[in-house]
C-alpha cells in the first residue's frame, strides 16, 4: 500500500526535528520510503502564540496495516519526546497518516483521509510536490484542491539530502 504521511514541528529545533523522524521513517519495518517534500515553513493554525511550523509531507511503500503504520508512528513521537499540552497547541513532533492507498477509515483512532487535509496548506502542497496527480478518496483531485486552498504564508525551503 502506498501511505502519505504528514510531519510537524514547532518545538526543539523543528527543521532537526522533521529531518529525524523521516530518516526514522527511513528505518520502518515492512516499509520503504519512497519520496519526500521539501520543507515547509507556515504561521501556527490554531492560538497564534506559538512558534511558526516546520512540515513535510512523505510517501512510504508499505505492508503495514493502517492502524501499524499509526503505532509505528506513534512509537517515533514518544522516541523525539513528544511533549503535547493544550489542545492546537505547540509540539515537538506530529505524525499524520494522511491517506493509505484509496482507503476510506473511520475508526476511533485514526480517520483516512485525515480530516483536516482540504483545508490545510501546509499539508496540500508538500504531497502535491510529491504526488501532483494525487486523487484522494472522497475530495478528488489534488490540483483542485490547491485551486480552493490558498498558499498564503506558507514558505518552501530546502529539499532534504537522506
Ligand atoms: N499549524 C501549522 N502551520 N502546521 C502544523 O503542522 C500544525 N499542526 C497542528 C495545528 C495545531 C492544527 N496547527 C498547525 O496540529
Amino acid at each position: 500500500m502506498r501511505a502519505y504521511i504528514g510531519l510537524g514541528s514547532n518545538l526543539a529545533d523543528p527543521v532537526e526535528q522533521v529531518k529525524t523522524a523521516i530518516s526514522h521513517l527511513q528505518q520502518l519495518p515492512d516499509s520503504e520510503l519512497i519520496a519526500w517534500s521539501s520543507l515547509y515553513a507556515s504561521p501556527p493554525m490554531g492560538p497564534q502564540d506559538q512558534p511558526d511550523y516546520i512540515n513535510a509531507v512523505v510517501e512510504v511503500k508499505t505492508t503495514l496495516t493502517a492502524l501499524q503504520l499509526l503505532d509505528a508512528l506513534q512509537a517515533i513521537e514518544q522516541q523525539q519526546g513528544r511533549i503535547r499540552n493544550r489542545h492546537w497547541g505547540e509540539r515537538t513532533l506530529d505524525l499524520d497518516v494522511l491517506l493509505y492507498g484509496q482507503e476510506v477509515i473511520d475508526d476511533a483512532r485514526l480517520q483516512i483521509p485525515h480530516p483536516g487535509l482540504a483545508l490545510r496548506a501546509f499539508v496540500l502542497y508538500p504531497l502535491a510536490e510529491i504526488k501532483p496527480d494525487l486523487t484522494v478518496p472522497n475530495l478528488g483531485q489534488i490540483q483542485q484542491l490547491l485551486q480552493n486552498c490558498p498558499q498564503d504564508s506558507l514558505r518552501k525551503l530546502e529539499k532534504i539530502v537522506l
